[in-house]
């Protein structure tokens, strides 16, 4: 089962990326996506370790993104894997059936390609520019979801869709409008404080 609201995790300025992922589980998040960057990987594993023992005591599940081994190693629920990173097969052999692997598309036949690799969900996007994260893509807009969506039935696919990049409250009903699965969010749950349980209820499962 995946989850239709993931937090993808990043230091805030006064903060960790610990901090921020506690933050986010005390206020009722299930689905953490541990996402380090330049860092050794002794440091990510060290963190995923923490992360999943965190995720453990909110029921919730860890996602690692770029390392699977690591992911295998800290016992998290899975991996999230960018097109330019180990390909899907060969993640499959270390993590197997059983762990989840997300991998990433921004078009349609990306969305082909990893439904052929045997993914899991499929990460989409981006929807708007955002700074979190370097070397964006061009963006889809509200519009490219609808496209790409409409494709995705058409072909009959049915792996769950996360809409992600740059998403904002107001921006979260109208997404889901085009029949994807989720959503996947940074920045918004990293700054926010008032995003009550009822929030996390609501788009959580
Ligand atoms: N992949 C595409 S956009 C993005 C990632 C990891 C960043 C999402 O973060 P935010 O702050 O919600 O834009
Ligand atoms: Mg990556």
């Amino acid at each position: 089962m995946i989850d239709k609201l993931h937090y993808i995790s990043q230091a805030p300025e006064e903060g960790s990326h610990l901090t921020a992922i506690e933050k986010v589980l005390r206020s009722g998040g299930k689905w953490i996506q541990l996402r380090v960057k330049e860092q050794h990987e002794d440091n990510v594993l060290a963190l995923a370790e923490q992360a999943n023992l965190l995720c453990l005591k909110y029921q919730a599940r860890l996602i690692v993104n770029d390392y699977p081994r690591i992911a295998l190693q800290s016992g998290a629920y899975g991996v999230h894997l960018g097109l330019d990173d180990m390909p899907v097969p060969e993640a499959r052999m270390i993590l197997g059936a059983e762990r989840c692997i997300g991998g990433t598309a921004n078009t349609f036949e990306d969305v082909l390609r990893r439904a052929d690799e045997g993914v899991d969900y499929i990460g989409l996007g981006p929807y708007h520019f955002t700074t979190t994260k370097k070397n964006l893509s061009p963006t889809l807009g509200l519009e490219g979801y609808i496209r790409i969506m409409g494709q995705i039935r058409e072909a009959g696919i049915k792996i769950p869709v996360i809409a992600i990049g740059g998403i904002e409250r107001a921006d979260i009903d109208p997404i889901l409008s085009t029949g994807i699965h989720g959503i996947a969010v940074s920045g918004l749950l990293t700054r926010s404080n008032d995003l009550n349980e009822e929030f996390y209820v609501h788009y959580s499962r």
